[in-house]
């Protein structure tokens, strides 16, 4: 099924398939069965899609509060990924021990205001991670983020005998060290699998077409009735009711220059 092709025919981790059992127990894979949803990027280098999770029932999206700092230009465009595989999204503010709890809820606390639940975790107090565990039960989930956020820290706490291996943020870089190579699921004891995954370097938006992504920010869609033009592309054009909102601070700053940079394309790049 490898040769089958494009990126699209391979089997991720999440796929259902159809195999053939034989009679010394093992099995080939036959058909690889319609995929639900999947959470996908372009993949690096390559005019490729590529399947991280497939069928995931919901992502958890994972930034450190520091060390490394949250990174939410990546964060904005998972979540307009989710939105446009219908995947329900809750982000997971982690290491809340290495900054102020205040400064932590005012960075995120943004989300929180266009919908998603924040869950403020810290991996090393075990803060939080009661809240984890039971976001995760009895669903398949998906921890995604960037390397050294604490990923599969917050998995051994929540699971203790997992056993992930984890490493060190980078001195000299402020980077994580890419610890988790592959993606996984893993059985959890309230039910339930989760996938936990290899940090990423960068997450590129794939086949999203810039007028699309009005529908893929929650505060932002609802607006677009009340623009003058209906081809409104919220950059410049008079009578725009997104930068009215941007503008009176109903839209925060950060998300719309978010939006703008997807607008313009600009999704191969991390920052
Ligand atoms: N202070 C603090 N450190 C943490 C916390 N969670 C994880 N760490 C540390 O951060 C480093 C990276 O943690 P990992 O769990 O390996 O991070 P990851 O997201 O799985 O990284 P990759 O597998 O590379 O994607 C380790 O040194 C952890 O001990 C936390 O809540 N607070
Ligand atoms: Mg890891
Ligand atoms: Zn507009």
């Amino acid at each position: 099924m490898r040769r089958a092709g494009p990126t699209r025919e391979t089997i991720a981790i999440g796929d259902r398939v159809k195999l053939s059992l034989f009679e010394d127990g093992s099995a080939s894979i036959e058909e690889l069965l319609p995929r639900k949803r999947a959470l996908s990027r372009r993949a690096p280098g390559r005019e490729a899609e590529q399947i991280l999770v497939a069928n995931p029932d919901q992502s958890v999206f994972v930034f450190a509060c520091a060390d490394p700092d949250p990174n939410f230009r990546m964060l904005d465009r998972l979540l307009v990924v989710a939105e446009r595989e219908s995947l329900p999204a809750v982000i997971c503010a982690n290491k809340l021990d290495l900054v102020q709890a205040r400064s932590a809820h005012e960075e995120f606390g943004v989300y929180e205001q266009i919908g998603y639940r924040v869950l403020y975790t810290s991996a090393t107090t075990g803060k939080g991670v009661g809240d984890l565990r039971r976001e995760l039960s009895g669903k398949l989930s998906v921890l995604a983020g960037p390397s050294g956020v604490g990923k599969s820290s917050l998995l051994n706490r929540v699971q203790p005998g997992l056993g992930l291996r984890t490493e060190a943020v980078s001195q000299a870089t402020g980077k994580g060290t890419h610890t988790t190579v592959a993606r996984e699921l893993l059985p959890l004891e309230g039910g339930g699998y989760v996938a936990d995954t290899p940090g990423l370097k960068a997450f590129a938006l794939w086949d999203i077409e810039p007028n699309e992504l009005d529908a893929y920010f929650r505060e932002i869609g609802p607006l677009v009735k009340d623009c003058e033009f209906n081809d409104c592309t919220h950059e410049h054009e008079p009578g725009c009711a997104v930068r009215t909102a941007v503008e009176a601070g109903k839209i925060d700053v950060n998300r719309y220059e978010s939006y703008l940079r997807m607008r313009s394309g600009e999704t191969f790049l991390e920052r």
